[in-house]
């Protein structure tokens, strides 16, 4: 075997070891309800959300039909899946079993690989509950990453629901702002890997979206929040509708921002 064949199937192999996804890794979906509690996860959020029983398992239909490669450090690449993901939503004090508690939400993903908490409907009408929090103060979010996320979702979110390029370009520009310093889907610990066309569509299109951020074409913003668990994967959106589940989440949200103005002073 010649060193080339060698190296190839060195990458072959990490490859298949290592394709995943924010979700695909779904894990103890069918732990019991009852006892909420597993492995030191606590089921104690201040909302509950589940995929939607209108999703295509987890994600807007069409914004999840190829995979991102993403580089690694030593070399090759893995797959990566993105899309919108289309959830639905309640405050944990309403019932689960009403379904006029349930909202509908589309959000995107924050951490590269942690695995969902809940299951794909029909089979799981659960969910997992999750704490509102403000997109301030998210570990790797700073303060022009902020500004940058607000732009974007008010100018592009709506864009990102179209297609599967258009998604997966949103996803990495969030990735890239929580995992690196410098807005540019290259170096550091996000990077796009980019030999194949899909890839390099998602990386044009994401850099159009940079420069119309950097050079004030889109002005627009939108406050962004956070839906975090530390035993789940955490996502990224805006207040959702309607108003009685914005206000109660919009609530928690100056109660924070009290807090914060508060140590400040
Ligand atoms: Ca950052
Ligand atoms: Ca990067
Ligand atoms: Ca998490």
């Amino acid at each position: 075997m010649t060193r080339k064949h060698k190296r190839v199937e060195e990458m072959n192999k990490h490859l298949i070891t290592t394709m995943f996804s924010c979700l695909i890794l779904v894990g103890l979906s069918n732990f019991a309800k009852a006892t909420y509690t597993y492995d030191n996860c606590k089921y104690d959020g201040n909302v509950v959300v589940r995929d939607s029983d209108t999703s295509s398992s987890y994600y807007l239909s069409g914004t999840k039909d190829n995979d991102l490669q993403i580089q690694k450090q030593y070399g090759g690449y893995y797959n990566i899946t993105t899309g919108t993901l289309n959830l639905d939503i309640r405050e944990k004090t309403n019932s689960g079993s009403n379904p006029a508690s349930w909202y509908n939400f589309q959000a995107y993903c924050l951490e590269k690989t942690q695995p969902v908490k809940f299951g794909t409907n029909p089979t799981d009408t659960y969910g997992w509950t999750y704490q509102t929090s403000s997109l301030a103060g998210y570990a790797g979010i700073s303060s022009s990453d902020l500004t940058f996320l607000g732009k974007l979702w008010a100018n592009a979110f709506d864009i990102s629901k179209t297609g599967d390029v258009q998604a997966a370009a949103f996803q990495s520009l969030i990735w890239e702002t929580v995992y690196d310093s410098t807005i540019d889907l290259d170096d550091d610990n996000f990077d796009l890997y980019r030999t194949n066309g899909f890839t390099k569509d998602v990386y044009a299109l994401a850099n159009e979206w940079i420069d119309n951020i950097n050079n004030g074409i889109w002005t627009d913003t939108v406050e962004l929040f956070v839906l975090k668990d530390d035993c789940s994967q955490d996502f990224i959106t805006t207040v959702p509708e309607p108003s009685s589940m914005a206000l109660a989440v919009v609530g928690g949200l100056m109660l924070l921002g009290r807090g914060r103005r508060q140590r400040i002073a």
